[in-house]
């Protein structure tokens, strides 16, 4: 499993290398699409974060995202939630791959963005600029809208009425 992992990465690596040869002056900037981000307002106290999005891969290679950046904070990490032991955990990540073609989700409970060292609180309404940073040097800025978890979670379930 470690080995076909390695293998993976050096692949993607050679294709990214190989892509920046052939294609220095390619823009990037629709292989990626970013839909119903929002980042949670901060708990009063805290200055911790977190992002969610729907990351839209729109080429035919898997892109791998290997980290995030902002002015609001130094320290954005990528996170999963796993079971552990019958416990929710959060799980450092040093990537997520988006597969060719498809989508991934970042949603309360499963991926996130982790935002630490907020140098403001996060108001209600305001937008954040987070730039996505792919393994293939694709840069995606993405303005995120300040939401609460309160007024989120209302909508979702709002939204599964209909279903
Ligand atoms: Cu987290």
């Amino acid at each position: 499993m470690k080995k076909l992992t390695y293998q993976f990465k050096n692949s993607l690596a050679f294709l990214s290398l190989l892509g920046s040869l052939i294609l220095s002056q390619h823009a990037f900037a629709n292989d990626i699409v970013v839909e119903h981000g929002y980042i949670r307002a901060t708990i009063p106290g805290t200055n911790v974060s977190s992002a969610y999005m729907e990351i839209n891969n729109v080429t035919n290679k898997d892109m791998v995202l290997i980290g995030a950046t902002s002015k609001v904070s130094d320290c954005i990490e990528i996170h999963e939630h796993v079971m552990n032991d019958e416990m929710m955990r959060m799980v450092k990540r040093e990537s997520l791959t988006i597969p060719a073609n498809d989508h991934v989700v970042l949603q309360p409970s499963g991926y996130h963005l982790m935002i630490f060292n907020l140098v403001e609180p996060l108001k209600v309404d305001d937008k954040v600029d987070v730039t996505l940073h792919f393994s293939n040097k694709t840069e995606v800025i993405i303005a995120l809208p300040v939401q609460s978890i309160k007024r989120k979670k209302q909508k979702e379930s709002a939204h599964h009425h209909h279903h």
